[in-house]
């Protein structure tokens, strides 16, 4: 494999935002070293290479750390040009559709998603902060059969930079929809979408990566809580 020795990734299991790096890593066939961080303990080289932040994931390559996964990723698909598939779009405009939507996901579906978990007082937020994730998870439903055109991702034939950057989030939201009593990724409300899922989490690159274990999730969701994580 490449990469070998020189990269290492600092994160944590359950980050959408670290799994969607680890995905990428895979998918271009990189060896990398993985180190678990305790959000509530930070380690010295995690506060030391990302010291304005503090935030995983973090990739160290050749010991340089390189911080925020979105840019994360686009560094590994820059340097690893030639190695496995181009995870961004080589062409100008599908790059910049595919920017588009990455960051939209990041935008609500990232905040619906620490308003379901994190930042709700009572059942009635949480409410309001799936209304939002259903909204977001509606309009992807959308992009996904703009993206795609008819292709099994939203990079087309193979796994992307809108694929991982939603993907991440999958281990959660089957958490979320135990919380819930219902699914977010909902086959009659969103068929697309749940047919995306059963194909993205059957891909080599993402077994193992994305979180199946409900229960596991769960319990670390009062770790987290109990730490004021996420806030
Ligand atoms: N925009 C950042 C978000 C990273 C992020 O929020 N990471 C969380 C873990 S999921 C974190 O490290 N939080 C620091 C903390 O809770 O102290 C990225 O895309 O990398
Ligand atoms: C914090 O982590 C350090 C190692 O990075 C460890 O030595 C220390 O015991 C930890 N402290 C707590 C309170 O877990
Ligand atoms: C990573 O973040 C630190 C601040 O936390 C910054 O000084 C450094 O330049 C960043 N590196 C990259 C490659 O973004
Ligand atoms: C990290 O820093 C960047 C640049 O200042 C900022 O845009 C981003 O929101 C920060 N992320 C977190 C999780 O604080």
């Amino acid at each position: 494999m490449a990469g070998g020795g020189d990269l290492k990734v600092l994160g944590v299991w359950t980050s959408p935002f670290v799994i969607r790096v680890r995905i990428v890593l895979n998918l271009k066939g990189l060896a990398y070293e993985y180190a678990e961080e305790d959000l509530g303990n930070k380690s010295a080289l995690l506060l030391g290479s990302n010291p304005v932040n503090k935030s995983v994931p973090v990739l160290l390559h050749g010991g340089r750390p390189i911080n925020e996964s979105r840019i994360i990723i686009q560094y590994i698909d820059e340097v690893w040009a030639g190695s496995g598939p181009a995870v961004l779009p080589r062409d100008p405009y599908e790059r910049a559709v595919a920017r588009f939507w990455a960051a939209y996901v990041d935008d609500k579906v990232g905040s619906a998603w620490t308003g379901m978990l994190f930042r709700c007082k009572n059942e009635e937020e949480r409410a309001e902060a799936v209304a939002r994730a259903d909204e977001a998870l509606r309009t992807l439903e959308g992009a996904l059969e703009e993206c795609s055109g008819g292709k099994p991702f939203f990079g087309g034939d193979g796994i992307g930079l809108v694929d991982v950057v939603l993907g991440g989030y999958l281990g959660w939201f089957a958490a979320i929809d135990r919380i819930i009593g219902r699914r977010l990724i909902d086959p009659a409300r969103t068929p697309l979408l749940a047919a995306w899922e059963q194909r993205f989490r059957a891909a080599d690159a993402v077994r193992g990566v994305v979180p199946d274990d409900v229960d596991k999730v769960l319990a670390f969701l009062q770790t987290l809580l109990a730490i004021g994580s996420m806030k």
